[in-house]
């Protein structure tokens, strides 16, 4: 997917689909009509998981053609699209009191109660929902009680004390794009990400970019003039700190070409990793810093070109930089033990994708075609089931359908192949929502856990083990349920369910939706040493998905993973085989 025009799709379609987003919340706290609100909910959702961008589709006049959208939509997207904002969002938020709107980010607050809490206790913010919590001011109001307060006050704290980082798949794209336009400039000999963004780490603080150039000055100059840079923060001779028109902040470094190896080390990180370098080189005899590698004794320059110098220098093997954060890595590289990770383009199939059928975007057909073009050879559709209301899960009828229409498609597109399974809900008693006979009919099954997150630890982790019990299971998906920004993962003994899993053989998921990178990086290594194998999946909801396996990949590969370890980097063929062998496990 390298071929993304260079207005990148993936950001406007979003901020586009954020923008409807947000005009839906607000008409919800103005009480309007539900059909209408759901229209602003259901083209969003349409807009986001386009792979064109919407900037083509508004100039080919074809903005009516998503499912979704009618004239009046249409509109406030084509000023959205011409002016980069809308007057009616700006109206929607003058008539909507700014403590509604406050409240209503705190999740687990909808318009009711965010009305309530104003007029009944004059609540304006996140903080001061928390302070009333505390003070249990909010269990006397009707509707509500102590255990609805706790949560309250849970969901207020989280929100009130949220750290300001920005999800690895917002910032990705942006930095990118950034480091294509310094490339095409002649100014800049290297460019490259640094920092946690090089690392992968699940979220952001702020970007990191290192560049060499004969003139790190001039280099920093065009640096800052970049149209999308709204404030330079802070500026010198070899480097700048800028703010983006997105409220982003990025760093930029200059070098000399002769210490581009060595700055791009220190300036990877992660912080603990340089120091526990630092302290090797000592040992040696050696200096590192961002200039190169130095004998102590001497002062004599050893290198610094490239990273490798760096590494080298100390008898260790190069290392990715996801393995950068003194885990261990330092002592693998010097037994020459680092574990090959495994990459993107091991990936040969998907086991998690949604349609339109329960709450995905797009049909089998389309993507079935866009895994295809993201280089993928299968895909497992896994729509929601019956008790996920919300998300129109399917019946065991409607899963004879789809099956019907599956057969026809995997007709017409071999040699690519389409497998029928479904994410059945974990019921909170730990029982499966498709009956045994259902189950038997699809090729895959994964579990999930949607409702009820506030079980105790000891309940839901007997839901879990019980669920994962059921023989026909093939993967136990987003483990925590936690989502990045918005709420932790409900408490549960992970160790246990691993475990348990291992030696169940059920796989376990490592979830690649941005928010979601469930399980993470640390846990994902421990599974692996409990004997877990998991797939890397895109849980896409749309075509333009499948971008996010990257980032599911990044998460594999800081917990060590190799190729070996993931399930989807089967060929076909012994992806099939597996599931056959799973499924000759009869339901008793
Ligand atoms: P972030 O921005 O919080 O996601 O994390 P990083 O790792 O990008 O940290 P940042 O932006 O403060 O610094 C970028 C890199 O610069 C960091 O990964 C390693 C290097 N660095 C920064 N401060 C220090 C330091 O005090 N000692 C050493 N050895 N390296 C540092
Ligand atoms: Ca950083
Ligand atoms: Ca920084
Ligand atoms: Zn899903």
């Amino acid at each position: 997917m390298e071929d993304r025009p260079p207005d990148d799709t993936v950001g406007i379609n979003q901020r586009a689909g954020q923008l409807l987003q947000r005009i839906a919340l607000l008409l919800e706290a103005k009480g309007e009509n539900p059909f209408r609100v759901r229209a602003y909910r259901e083209a969003a959702a349409h807009i986001e998981g386009m792979t064109e961008s919407l900037t083509t589709v508004w100039q080919d006049g074809r903005l009516e053609s998503i499912p979704g959208v009618g004239p009046s939509i249409a509109s406030k997207l084509d000023e959205f699209l011409r002016t980069g904002h809308s007057s009616y969002l700006e109206e929607l938020q003058r008539s909507v009191s700014p403590a509604i709107e406050s409240l209503l980010s705190v999740p687990g607050i909808g318009p009711r109660r965010a009305r309530q809490l104003v007029e009944a206790l004059n609540i304006h913010t996140p903080e001061e929902l928390a302070r009333a919590a505390e003070a249990h001011r909010i269990r006397t109001l009707p509707g509500f009680g102590p255990r609805s307060e706790e949560r309250l006050l849970a969901a207020a704290r989280r929100w009130t004390q949220r750290e300001q980082r920005l999800l690895l798949g917002v910032a990705w794209p942006i930095a990118n794009h950034i480091v294509d336009l310094l490339r095409r400039d002649p100014i800049f000999l290297r460019v490259s990400p640094a920092g946690s963004l090089r690392r992968m780490r699940e979220t952001i603080g702020d970007i990191d970019l290192l560049a060499a150039s004969h003139d790190p000055p001039t280099a920093v100059e065009h640096f800052t003039r970049l149209p999308l840079v709204r404030d330079v923060l802070a500026r010198g001779p070899t480097k700048a700190t800028v703010l983006l028109e997105t409220g982003l902040q990025v760093d930029l470094r200059v070098v000399e070409p002769g210490s581009w190896g060595a700055a791009l080390q220190y300036f990877t990180g992660s912080k603990l990793h340089n120091i526990a370098l630092r302290d090797m080189a000592i040992a040696r005899g050696l200096k590192i810093n961002e200039y190169g590698v130095f004998e102590e004794r001497t002062g004599r320059r050893l290198g610094g070109e490239i990273e490798e110098d760096v590494y080298h220098a100390l008898g260790l093997d190069w290392m990715p930089p996801e393995l950068r954060e003194d885990r261990g890595e330092l002592q693998a590289a010097a037994q020459h033990n680092l574990p090959v990770l495994v990459e993107q383009s091991d990936l040969r199939g998907d086991p998690h994708t949604h349609t339109d059928w329960s709450d995905g975007t797009a049909g089998i057909e389309a993507m079935a075609v866009a895994a295809r073009n993201a280089g993928l050879d299968y895909i497992v559709i896994t729509d929601h089931t019956v008790s996920l209301a919300i998300a129109r899960g399917l019946s065991p009828e409607r899963l004879q359908q789809q099956r019907r229409e599956i057969d026809r498609l995997n007709r017409t597109l071999a040699p690519f192949r389409i497998f029928q399974g479904a994410e059945v809900d974990i019921r909170p008693d730990g029982s499966l929502d498709l009956s045994d006979d259902a189950l038997r009919r699809l090729e895959f099954v994964s579990i999930s856990v949607h409702s009820r997150f506030q079980m105790s630890r000891e309940a839901m982790t007997e839901r879990i083990l019980r669920a994962m019990q059921h023989p026909l299971v093939n993967v136990l998906n987003h483990p925590t349920g936690r989502l990045l920004g918005q709420r932790p993962g409900y408490e549960v003994d992970l160790e246990a369910i691993l475990q348990c899993a291992a030696s169940l053989g059920v796989v376990i998921e490592i979830n690649s939706q941005i928010n979601r990178l469930d399980l993470d990086d640390i846990w994902s290594r421990r599974a692996k040493d409990l004997g877990c194998r998991l797939v890397v999946d895109s849980d896409a909801h749309g075509p333009a998905h499948f971008e996010t396996l990257r980032y599911g990949i990044a998460v594999a590969r800081r917990g060590w993973l190799t190729s070996q370890d993931i399930v989807n980097t089967l060929p076909l063929p012994a992806f099939e085989a597996w599931l056959k062998a799973r499924h000759g496990r009869q339901a008793a």
